[in-house]
């Protein structure tokens, strides 16, 4: 395809569209800044006494995640094609309703090897539920306001069909593309409705009102990826950082499993509403960290969820704080029941394993037998979230005083009817790694 030589490829996009939306989230919230030199130091710390693979530790500072809350499925069918330029895909299907969040979710990400290597980027993506504010004035007002907004620059839209039409873009195009789609994530500190209306969205769901009340989807938090967790929340209190009471996810353990997170909560930043004599708070933006294990299979993650569930009926953290030493107890407790050692979550098919030759520096504690022969494993990464951990950040960012919705209808083909495509199942990508690095290793023996 000789004609596409002059294209950038999807993955050097996404690049540089995580990298201006770094610059651009620094600037507009300074804390995030203080947040990345807290990260940068616990790993240089962390490299200085441990050892990883050349390609664990690229790029290491560099973001791996962001998030978006859009508020119709338009604007999410719009949204997906952008993002398919720069080579990202809806997977996995997350419901916070059930949470008392009105929204459902996705992530957008790569989803080949090489290119999650090249750059792992993704963008956890809200679908604004409305159907689930009770006052029927006020929904059908939101659904108006947020009708007669377009959050797409004209040249992002024209782009992305150009993009599409000829399979990708040249170099000019393409920075161009990363400019005006990032447009689409900019803060700007004014809203479109007044104090009132603003007011009234508010009081029905904070959410409600971040997503409705602006002229787009600003970028809500960037997370880079830290190496040693603990420390870095520990140092994130340390430097005065208003940081979450307990880490979303699994404990510390010897072979991480999914995903650990914190962040620190939303800032109060100024707000111009349109009747202009009212400048007020609005606290939406934060700034998050992440550090990721192995990914769990069905059954591993069937096990995991029910050891999380267990530990949470007996203790749930309190937003502020007053409980986490017992909560992260009790967390260390549920979770001695789940193997810890590489050979036994692999024999017990908890999670997923790339296979390679065994070489003279391979750990002994990942060998194992398959087919009768010896081969090396190392974990796959999980690449994807966790709706209870995701539901605490975006709790601890609301506030206390956020009621639940009532439980609503999780409604996943509405979502996927919104993207205009099917969402990727998590667990076919990573079989199917597994499976290829397999087929790999045991035809080269
Ligand atoms: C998204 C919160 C979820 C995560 O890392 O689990 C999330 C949001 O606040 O919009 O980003
Ligand atoms: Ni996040």
């Amino acid at each position: 395809m000789s004609e596409m030589s002059n294209y950038m490829s999807q993955d050097k996009i996404r690049s540089l569209f995580s990298q201006e939306m770094s610059k651009m989230y620094q600037n507009e919230v300074p804390a995030y800044g203080t947040l990345l030199d807290i990260v940068k130091q616990t790993n240089e710390t962390h490299l200085a006494t441990h050892s990883y693979a050349a390609e664990d530790t690229m790029r290491l500072t560099e973001e791996r995640h962001g998030a978006i809350r859009v508020g119709t499925s338009d604007e999410l069918a719009m949204i997906t094609r952008i993002f398919a330029v720069m080579g990202m895909y809806p997977v996995s299907y997350y419901d916070l309703s059930s949470s008392g969040i009105p929204v459902h979710s996705t992530a957008f990400r790569p989803i080949e090897r090489e290119a999650l290597a090249e750059n792992p980027f993704r963008v956890f993506t809200s679908l604004l539920r409305l159907e689930l504010i009770e006052d029927e004035t006020l929904k059908q007002q939101a659904q108006s306001i947020l009708d007669s907004r377009d959050i797409f620059t004209e040249r992002a839209k024209e782009l992305t069909s150009k993009a599409e039409t000829q399979h990708g873009l040249e170099e000019e195009d393409a920075l161009a593309f990363v400019s005006e789609v990032l447009e689409t994530f900019r803060w700007t500190g004014k809203a479109r409705v007044n104090k009132a209306t603003y007011d009234e969205l508010h009081q029905s769901h904070r959410l409600i009102a971040d997503v409705v009340s602006f002229q787009g989807p600003h970028i809500n938090h960037l997370t880079p990826r830290t190496l040693d967790i603990d420390q870095s929340h520990a140092d994130m209190k340390q430097g005065g950082l208003p940081t979450k009471s307990v880490i979303e996810g699994p404990p510390r353990r010897q072979c991480p499993i999914l995903l650990r997170q914190t962040s620190f909560k939303a800032l109060s930043e100024e707000v111009q509403f349109i009747d202009h004599d009212s400048l007020s708070a609005h606290t939406a933006r934060f700034g998050e960290i992440e550090q990721r294990g192995v990914a769990l299979t069905p059954k591993g993650r069937a096990l995991y969820d029910a050891i999380l569930e267990k530990v949470r009926q007996k203790i749930k953290p309190a937003a502020d704080g007053s409980n986490a030493d017992d909560y992260n107890q009790a967390l260390k407790d549920g979770f001695a029941e789940m193997p810890d050692t590489w050979q036994e979550l692999h024999d017990q098919q908890l999670a997923y394993f790339r296979y390679d030759l065994k070489s003279p520096h391979t750990d002994e504690s990942q060998i194992v037998q398959i087919n009768g022969q010896e081969l090396a494993i190392s974990p796959i990464i999980y690449e994807d979230f966790l709706p209870v951990s995701a539901a605490g950040i975006f709790q601890s960012n609301l506030g206390d005083n956020s009621h639940d919705t009532s439980h609503a209808q999780s409604s996943r083909e509405v979502f996927e009817t919104a993207l205009g495509r099917a969402i990727l199942d998590e667990f076919k990508l990573y079989q199917s790694i597994q499976d290829e690095s397999l087929k790999k290793a045991l035809s080269s023996m």
